[in-house]
């Protein structure tokens, strides 16, 4: 089985590399990756020598027709996992024109290329986000309207329908899933978790958005990437499958959670301007996949976070150089010459 799977030197397309190459020993995985801000390879290095001849990376662009023709056209894929994307709402806020290239065009170039060589099925990362925002009350099911309100979840969701337009146009055997909010190892720290750790472990100040009692869902990244083999296995062509943690937090809880397990201090919290559109909560149902497929999560909230924090302290030569900037020149030093 060839897989190609994009955007893996990022955080949840690492962790599925690994996952499944642990886990499934006849698939073999082609990752394309265009090494962004968020992309690491130091995140997917040793792992061709430690499974040889199961893993190649490639760096290119998922907008990039022509690249991804000629990639499509060396390989016959079996399976597409689209992973890639801009990722962080906060910078979809400051400048969108990104998100929408590769989030909706990248997903575009991906569905042509895919019909064209015909790839045996095409499952597509999307986001709980799409959905928009809840009120205290209620959870998302899949047949919700599509509401979104940032920048980047509008992104996801214009994918989400053109991926539904290739389904119903040409019978294009694809499926989407959509993930409440994923942490674990190799989260890039901009986000909640890895930079509320980082900075309570340096003793700098923690940034809580507005009041602090927005609410996500969270589930540790290992169940998600089980999910996501699992729907493209079992999942039904042209179905979307919600997974959720069963772990709604306010955000204020995750800190006062963080603080405590390093022993710091509450002092360091600092409230500060919210985030524009901010979704207040959300929360997903997530028994259509658990009836049809299932899958329910594995982790529960307070092991995950204890095993993500204890990662991030073990890994600290890892975030250093994210934080200095100098993961940036992993890739010419790696393949200068070659
Ligand atoms: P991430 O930002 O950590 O990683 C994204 C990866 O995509 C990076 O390696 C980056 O280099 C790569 N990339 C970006 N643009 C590219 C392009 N044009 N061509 C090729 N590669 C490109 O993101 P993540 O958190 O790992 O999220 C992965 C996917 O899962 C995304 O589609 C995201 O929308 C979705 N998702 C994330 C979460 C979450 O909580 N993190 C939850 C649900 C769904
Ligand atoms: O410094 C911060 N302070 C803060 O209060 C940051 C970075 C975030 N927050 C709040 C905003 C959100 O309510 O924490 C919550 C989580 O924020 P993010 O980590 O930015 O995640 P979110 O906006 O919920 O989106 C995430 O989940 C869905 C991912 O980044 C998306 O890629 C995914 O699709």
């Amino acid at each position: 089985m060839k897989v190609l799977i994009t955007g893996g030197c990022g955080f949840i397309g690492t962790n599925l590399i690994r996952y499944i190459l642990k886990n499934k020993p006849d698939w073999n995985i082609v990752n394309v990756d265009l090494l962004t801000y968020a992309g690491n390879l130091e995140n997917t290095a040793g792992l061709e020598e430690a499974y040889p001849g199961r893993y190649t990376f490639v760096r290119a662009d998922i907008a990039d027709r022509e690249a991804m023709a000629s990639l499509f056209a060396k390989h016959s894929f079996d399976l597409v996992l689209n992973l890639a994307a801009e990722s962080h709402v906060d910078r979809s806020i400051e400048d969108a024109g990104v998100f929408i290239r590769t989030n909706v065009m990248g997903v575009q170039v991906l569905l042509d290329a895919s019909l064209r060589y015909r790839v045996g099925r095409f499952l597509h990362v999307s986001t709980d986000e799409v959905y928009g925002s809840l009120g205290k009350d209620g959870r998302f099911t899949e047949d919700l309207p599509l509401a979104p309100n940032s920048p980047y979840s509008a992104s996801k969701a214009a994918a989400d329908l053109l991926v539904r337009s290739y389904v119903k146009t040409f019978d294009f055997n694809a499926v989407i899933t959509r993930c409440s909010n994923n942490y674990g190892p190799y989260q890039f720290p901009e986000k909640l978790i890895p930079l509320m750790v980082l900075n309570a472990y340096r003793d700098r100040e923690l940034p809580v958005y507005g009041d602090g009692k927005n609410v996500r869902d969270w589930i540790y990244v290992d169940d998600h990437c089980r999910g996501i083999v699992m729907v493209a296995e079992k999942g039904v062509h042209g179905e979307a499958y919600n997974m959720g943690g069963d772990a709604e937090k306010e955000n204020i809880q995750i800190v006062r959670n963080i603080l405590n397990s390093l022993g710091k201090t509450e002092g360091l919290i600092r409230y500060v301007k919210d985030r524009p559109g901010h979704d207040f909560r959300y929360a997903m149902d997530f028994s259509k996949i658990e009836s049809t497929l299932g899958w329910k999560p594995l982790i529960n909230f307070e092991e995950g976070i204890e095993k993500t924090i204890r990662w991030y302290l073990n890994n600290k030569p890892w975030w250093e150089k994210i934080l200095s900037g100098d993961y940036k020149n992993y890739y010419e030093r790696m393949y200068a010459g070659r």
